[in-house]
C-alpha cells in the first residue's frame, strides 16, 4: 500500500450570511490536499473565504490606483459580491481600461505550505487573471531563486482551455531566469470553478489543478523566503485585443487558503498508521496460498548423486539416473502428510534442469535416465493431478553451469537488447502462442525463456520460488526481476512469487520456526515495484514501532506473509541413509509452530538416488499426517454458544466465530482493542489445542496480544497466551477439562476480529509415552537417526 496516498479530506463549509450571522446552512465539499509523509498533517494557516460585503483589509492590500501594462489597477475594481466571492473586474472607464488587483503584502507573508485558490475565469480577451506569489527577494541576483522567486500558480491569458505556470528569479533584467510549463491544455477549465494549488516545500514545488499534479520542479533551487499572495487582473496584448472585449468582465474567486504541513499529534499519527495497517489485505492469490497451510518441497538433482548440498555446475549430467523414480509415491506420501502443494527444484544453483528444456543441454536430456527422454517435472505434474496437489517451481537465479562452462550465459557481459520471449527453437514449437518483448541480456533471456516453458507447459503453477543464495557470481550479472514478475503475472496470475519477489516472504530461518509475533503487514522502504526483497531475518519486522520508523521516512506497507521452510533431513538434498531425519514429533512440533503461527509450512523431502522418498522419511510423513488429521477431525467447540464483552453490530455477532465459516467474524467496535470472547461448550470437554483465526480477507491482521482462559472449578485460569494471530493461531495447552473457554484479547490494532475458534485434542494415535518434562523441540536429541529414537511428549507444553 502506498504511504503517499492521494489524500482527500471532507470539510464542512459553513456558509455564513452577509452580516456574519450563521445561516444554519452547511454543505459538504470534497477538497483535495496534497499527499503527506507519515506523521504529518495539513493545518490551515491563513484563508479568506470572501464572505460578507467588504474585503477584509487586515488580510489584503487592495492595489490602486496605478498604471499596469496597458491599463490601470484601480481599487474600485476589487470587491466582494456578497455571495461569498471576490470579484476582480475589468472595465472600460472613459478612454482607459481598468482592473482589480490585491495582495497580502505586509499582512500575510509566509514560506512553504499548500497555497490554493478556487476561482472562475473571465470570458473576454485583452486581459487575464493570475494567482501568484511574490517577494522583493525576486529582484536579488545570485543564490538563484532561493532568495525569492515569483511563483505563478496560475495565469490564463488565453480564452481557450489553457493555463500556464511559471517561476521567475534573479530579477527581471539581464540576470533574469525562469522556468515554466508552457501552455497546459485542460479541457473544460474555462468554465465554472476550478482550484489551482501549489505545494511548496523547502525542496520542491508541486503544482496542482483540481487536485491533479501538473508540474513538479525544484527550478531555481526553491525559494526559502516568505512570500505574499497576489490575485490580479492585467490588461495587455498577451491576452488579446481589449478593444474587442465585452466589458465589464469578471475574475471570480471563491477562496484562497494556505495550509502548513505540521507534525501530527503522536496519538493521531499512530491512529492513522493503524488504520493504514489494517487496511492492507492479502491479494486473492496470497490468501489461496495461505489456506494451503502445509506444502511439500522436493530438492532433487545432480546433488542427489554427489552428496553435495550445493553443486559446482561442473557435474556430468550422466550421473543423474534415478532408475526407480516414482512421483506417484512422492505424492502419496505428501498427501498422507496432509500437504496441498509441491514445489520442485526444477533448477537448483548448479544449473542442472529437471525438465526437457529447449535452452540448455545441461538437463535430464543429457542424462542416462530413461535414455535422456525423462522429465521429472512432467512426471510430478501428472502425479499431482492424480493426487489433487498444486504445483510450484523453484528456479534458481544462481546458475553455476551457466557460470562455469565456457559458453555459459551467466555474466557473459552480453548487451541488453530487445528480444522476444520465448526464443523459437526449431522442431520444438510452443502451443502457447503468447510472446513477450523485453530488453535483456543473454542470461535474463535464458531465464525468461525457461520461465516461459515452466509456466506454459507444466501449469497451472501456483508458486514460483526465487532463492536469494549465490554460491558464486560472475560478470556483475544482474537479474531483471521486474520482467520476470511481469511475465509470471501474465502467464500464471494465480502464482505467488516467493523470496526474491513480492508475494511471500522467507520466515528468516531454515529450522522451521515462525516468530512469536508473525505479522503479515510489513513496512518496506520503496514502492512494491521498486523494492528488491532482501531476506528479512530480524526478530521484529513489523511491530507498530517498526511500521512507524519506516513510514516516517516515506515507506510503504505491504501484505507479505511468511513461509517457513525446513527439511525433513539434515540438508536439503538426499545424501545417504546415515543422514539424519527429523522425528515425527519434531515435524509435528514444527507444524504446530509454523501453521499455527501465521505462516505456511514448506517441508522438504528429498528423494533418494533411486528417485523415491526413503522409507524413514515416509514413515515420518505418514505419522505426521495421521496425528494432524486425527487431531483436527473433531472440533470440541462444536455446538458451543458464544458471548462477548462487546460487538460492533449484528453482522459481527460472537456466534460468527463458531459458525465454521471463515468469511464471517465476530468484530469489536472501532478502537476497542481489548475484548473477551467466551464460549460455553456443549458439555464438559477435554482438549489441549486451541485454534483461532482472524478474518484477514476483509479486515487484515489486527490482534497483537491475547490470552486463553478455561473455567476450572468456577474460576478462570489462564491456559495459553500469545501475540499475533493472523490467518491462524494454534495454542497447545496441557489437557484441560472444562465447559467454558475464554479468549481475552489484550491488544489489537483498530479492533479485533475472530472468524473461527475451535478446540481439539491431540490424537494419541501413536500411543506415546510421556517422559514428563516439557519437550524442547530443537536440538540433536530430536533427530531420528536409527528409526527407533525415544518418543518425546509433544503436548505437555503450555505455549503461545
Ligand atoms: C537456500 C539454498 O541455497 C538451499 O540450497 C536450498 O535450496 C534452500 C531452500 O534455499 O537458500
Amino acid at each position: 500500500m502506498k504511504n503517499h496516498s492521494f489524500c482527500r479530506i471532507i470539510i464542512l463549509v459553513v456558509v455564513c450570511a452577509a452580516a456574519g450571522v450563521f445561516a444554519g446552512e452547511a454543505t459538504i465539499t470534497e477538497q483535495f490536499l496534497p499527499p503527506l509523509p507519515d506523521g504529518k498533517t495539513w493545518k490551515l494557516a491563513w484563508s479568506d473565504e470572501f464572505d460578507g460585503t467588504k474585503i477584509d483589509e487586515s488580510k489584503w492590500e487592495i492595489v490602486g490606483d496605478s498604471k499596469r501594462r496597458d491599463g490601470y489597477w484601480v481599487k474600485e475594481d476589487s470587491y466582494l459580491d456578497g455571495k461569498g466571492n471576490l470579484l476582480l473586474r475589468t472595465k472600460k472607464d472613459g478612454d482607459r481600461y481598468t482592473s482589480g488587483a490585491m495582495r497580502t503584502r505586509g499582512k500575510f507573508e509566509h514560506a512553504f505550505g499548500y497555497w490554493v485558490c478556487r476561482c472562475k475565469f473571465p470570458t473576454q480577451e485583452g486581459h487575464w487573471p493570475a494567482f501568484w506569489l511574490f517577494t522583493p527577494g525576486v529582484g536579488k541576483v545570485g543564490n538563484d531563486g532561493r532568495d525569492g522567486t515569483e511563483i505563478d500558480i496560475m495565469e490564463k491569458p488565453w480564452r481557450e482551455d489553457k493555463i500556464t505556470q511559471n517561476l521567475h528569479w534573479d530579477g527581471y533584467g539581464k540576470a533574469h531566469k525562469s522556468a515554466g510549463t508552457g501552455q497546459i491544455t485542460i479541457p473544460g477549465i474555462s468554465k465554472g470553478f476550478h482550484t489551482f494549488g501549489l505545494c511548496w516545500t523547502p525542496d520542491e514545488y508541486v503544482f496542482y489543478v483540481d487536485g491533479r499534479e501538473t508540474w513538479r520542479t525544484s527550478a531555481g533551487g526553491v525559494s526559502q523566503v516568505p512570500e505574499y499572495a497576489k490575485l490580479t487582473e492585467e490588461i495587455g496584448k498577451w491576452g488579446g485585443d481589449i478593444t474587442k472585449a465585452k466589458l465589464p468582465d469578471y475574475f471570480t474567486v471563491d477562496y484562497v487558503r494556505v495550509y502548513d504541513m505540521v507534525d501530527q499529534d503522536p496519538a493521531a499519527a499512530r491512529r492513522e498508521l493503524i488504520r493504514k495497517a489494517v487496511n492492507v489485505k492479502p491479494a486473492p492469490r496470497q490468501l489461496a496460498w495461505q489456506q494451503l497451510e502445509f506444502i511439500g518441497f522436493v530438492h532433487f538433482g545432480v546433488n542427489t548423486f554427489t552428496g553435495r548440498e550445493w553443486g559446482t555446475g561442473k557435474e556430468d549430467p550422466a550421473i543423474f539416473n534415478p532408475e526407480k523414480l516414482d512421483t506417484d509415491q512422492w505424492c502419496r506420501m505428501m498427501k498422507a502428510a496432509g500437504m496441498k502443494q509441491v514445489i520442485l527444484t526444477a533448477k537448483h544453483h548448479d544449473g542442472f534442469c529437471l525438465w526437457q528444456t529447449r535452452y540448455t543441454t545441461h538437463s535430464v536430456a543429457s542424462s542416462r535416465w530413461r535414455g535422456g527422454k525423462g522429465d521429472v517435472l512432467r512426471d510430478l505434474v501428472k502425479s499431482c493431478r492424480r493426487y489433487n496437489l498444486k504445483v510450484g517451481v523453484y528456479l534458481s537465479p544462481a546458475d553455476l553451469y551457466q557460470i562455469e562452462n565456457p559458453a555459459g550465459l551467466y555474466g557473459n557481459l552480453s548487451k541488453y537488447t530487445e528480444r522476444t520471449i520465448p526464443r523459437p527453437v526449431p522442431g520444438r514449437p510452443f502451443r502457447d502462442k503468447r510472446t513477450f518483448r523485453y530488453v535483456v541480456d543473454d542470461y535474463n533471456e535464458y531465464f525468461l525463456n525457461q520461465l516461459f516453458e515452466l509456466l506454459t507447459e507444466y501449469g497451472p503453477i501456483h508458486e514460483v520460488w526465487f532463492d536469494g543464495a549465490h554460491p558464486k557470481r560472475k560478470g556483475g550479472q544482474k537479474y531483471t526481476y521486474q520482467q520476470w514478475y511481469a511475465m509470471i503475472r501474465e502467464l500464471a496470475p494465480q502464482a505467488v512469487i516467493f523470496g526474491k519477489g513480492p508475494d511471500v516472504r522467507w520466515c528468516g530461518n531454515e529450522a522451521g520456526r515462525a516468530r512469536a509475533a508473525e505479522w503479515s503487514v510489513i513496512p518496506i522502504d520503496a514502492p512494491v515495484g521498486e523494492f528488491t526483497w532482501p531476506d528479512m531475518t530480524a526478530k521484529d519486522l513489523a511491530s507498530l514501532g517498526k511500521l512507524e520508523a519506516v513510514m516516517q521516512k516515506g515507506g510503504y506497507l505491504h501484505w507479505y506473509p511468511a513461509e517457513t521452510d525446513t527439511s525433513i533431513r539434515h540438508g536439503w538434498f538426499w545424501r545417504d541413509e546415515k543422514q539424519r531425519v527429523k522425528s515425527t514429533e519434531h515435524i509435528v512440533d514444527i507444524w504446530f509452530n509454523s501453521v499455527g503461527g501465521n505462516s505456511v509450512l514448506l517441508l522438504n523431502i528429498p528423494p533418494n538416488s533411486d528417485g523415491l522418498f526413503a522409507e524413514r522419511d515416509c514413515k515420518v510423513l505418514k505419522e505426521v499426517g495421521k496425528i494432524i488429521g486425527q487431531t483436527f477431525k473433531t472440533d470440541l467447540a462444536a455446538g458451543a454458544k458464544a458471548t462477548a464483552s462487546a460487538t460492533s453490530g449484528p453482522r459481527f455477532k460472537p456466534a460468527n466465530a463458531l459458525d465454521g465459516n471463515t468469511n464471517t467474524c465476530w468484530m469489536l467496535p472501532d478502537w476497542t482493542t481489548r475484548a473477551d470472547l467466551t464460549i460455553a461448550l456443549d458439555g464438559r470437554k477435554t482438549f489441549n489445542v486451541v485454534m483461532f483465526q482472524e478474518q484477514i480477507r476483509n479486515h487484515g491482521q489486527r490482534i497483537a496480544k491475547f490470552a486463553v482462559d478455561a473455567q476450572l472449578d468456577g474460576k478462570w485460569q489462564q491456559i495459553a497466551e500469545g501475540q499475533t494471530v493472523g490467518y491462524k493461531k494454534i495454542c497447545r495447552t496441557k489437557d484441560v477439562t472444562t465447559d467454558k473457554v475464554r479468549i481475552r484479547i489484550l491488544d489489537s490494532r483498530f479492533c479485533p476480529t475472530i472468524s473461527n475458534l475451535a478446540l481439539f485434542r491431540v490424537a494419541d494415535v501413536l500411543r506415546w509415552e510421556s517422559p514428563g518434562p516439557p519437550a524442547r523441540t530443537e536440538g540433536v536429541s530430536l533427530w531420528d537417526t536409527s528409526g527407533a529414537a525415544p518418543r518425546l511428549a509433544l503436548f505437555s507444553v503450555v505455549r503461545g
